[in-house]
């Protein structure tokens, strides 16, 4: 890895700023690279930086979720496309109200310690200004919430991701590590709109129709920005002898934002209800 300064922003040793000078935007080659990247958005809903990520620091960046991996809860969140719970008097029959189940190995915002490779890439400022202007917000923060902010999710063989739409606009990923074969990230385009969805496309992907999803190919220390909140996307099932890892990375346009317990609870389980449970307890007058 390039020496790294305590003070220097983890984006200088961690991103190989050579083919990404993403801590150079107002230079002729920083001005394309935001371009390509808002145009990339603007026409197919995503952007896929191959490679973002130099191969000795992905390296460390594995070691580092490898040996954070086994204290991680195995999560099984219950949940439809929309993330939320079935609704009452509703057709259970069709795939659109169904609850699907995620299962994973997940790392919370908490149980990753602030000394991290991953960490410092997420609390870096040069980072978070490159995902606001590419996705030409006027302002972007990095999530305040201590569960959510930041996850590393492993998924191993056998397992995939279930589809859904994300709660937030545009998701951010890092491909920590791919799959042996399969685990690919799949998506049917811009499915939704702010007020419509085309039901019955979304139906013939969850009934097992991939004829209209699509995908592409990533590789490890690829940076994906997806408008997750409007394509119905997941990952298929992980074939082979190592987990699938990714790092999910929320920011959002509120500088202070945090989920609600409820939802917490739901996602991260036993050990998060504790820790909210604690937290009343001590804020109680
Ligand atoms: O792991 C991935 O590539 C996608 C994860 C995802 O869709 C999510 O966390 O919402
Ligand atoms: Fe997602």
């Amino acid at each position: 890895m390039k020496a790294f300064n305590a003070g220097d922003d983890a984006v200088l040793a961690l991103v190989d700023t050579d083919r990404y000078p993403i801590d150079a935007l107002e230079t002729p080659e920083g001005a394309t690279l935001l371009k390509d990247c808002q145009d990339s958005i603007a026409e197919h809903g995503w952007c896929n930086l191959e490679g973002f990520i130099r191969p000795e620091a992905i390296a460390a960046l594995r070691e580092e979720a490898r040996a954070l991996l086994p204290t991680a809860q195995t999560l099984r969140v219950r949940r439809t496309i929309y993330q939320g719970q079935v609704e009452d008097g509703l057709d259970q029959d069709d795939l659109l109200n169904r609850e699907y189940t995620h299962v994973a190995q997940q790392l919370a915002d908490d149980q990753i310690p602030a000394s991290t490779c991953i960490k410092q890439l997420y609390h870096s400022p040069l980072l978070t200004d490159f995902v606001r202007r590419v996705q030409r917000k006027e302002q972007l923060y990095i999530c305040a919430d201590d569960f959510q902010a930041l996850n590393v999710v492993a998924l191993n063989p056998g397992g995939h991701h279930a589809w859904h739409y994300d709660t937030t606009e545009c998701t951010v990923t890092l491909l920590i590590q791919s799959a042996e074969q399969g685990g690919d990230f799949a998506f049917l385009p811009n499915s939704r709109t702010g007020s419509s969805e085309d039901k019955a496309a979304v139906r013939r992907l969850l009934g097992g129709d991939m004829s209209h999803a699509q995908t592409f190919a990533r590789g490890d220390g690829a940076f994906t920005m997806f408008r997750g909140g409007y394509s119905l996307h997941g990952v298929t099932e992980v074939e082979g002898n190592r987990p699938r890892i990714s790092a999910v990375l929320t920011y959002d346009e509120q500088p202070n934002r945090v989920i609600s317990d409820d939802i917490n609870i739901r996602i991260y389980g036993p050990r998060v209800e504790q820790i909210i449970a604690q937290r009343n307890q001590v804020n109680q007058p």
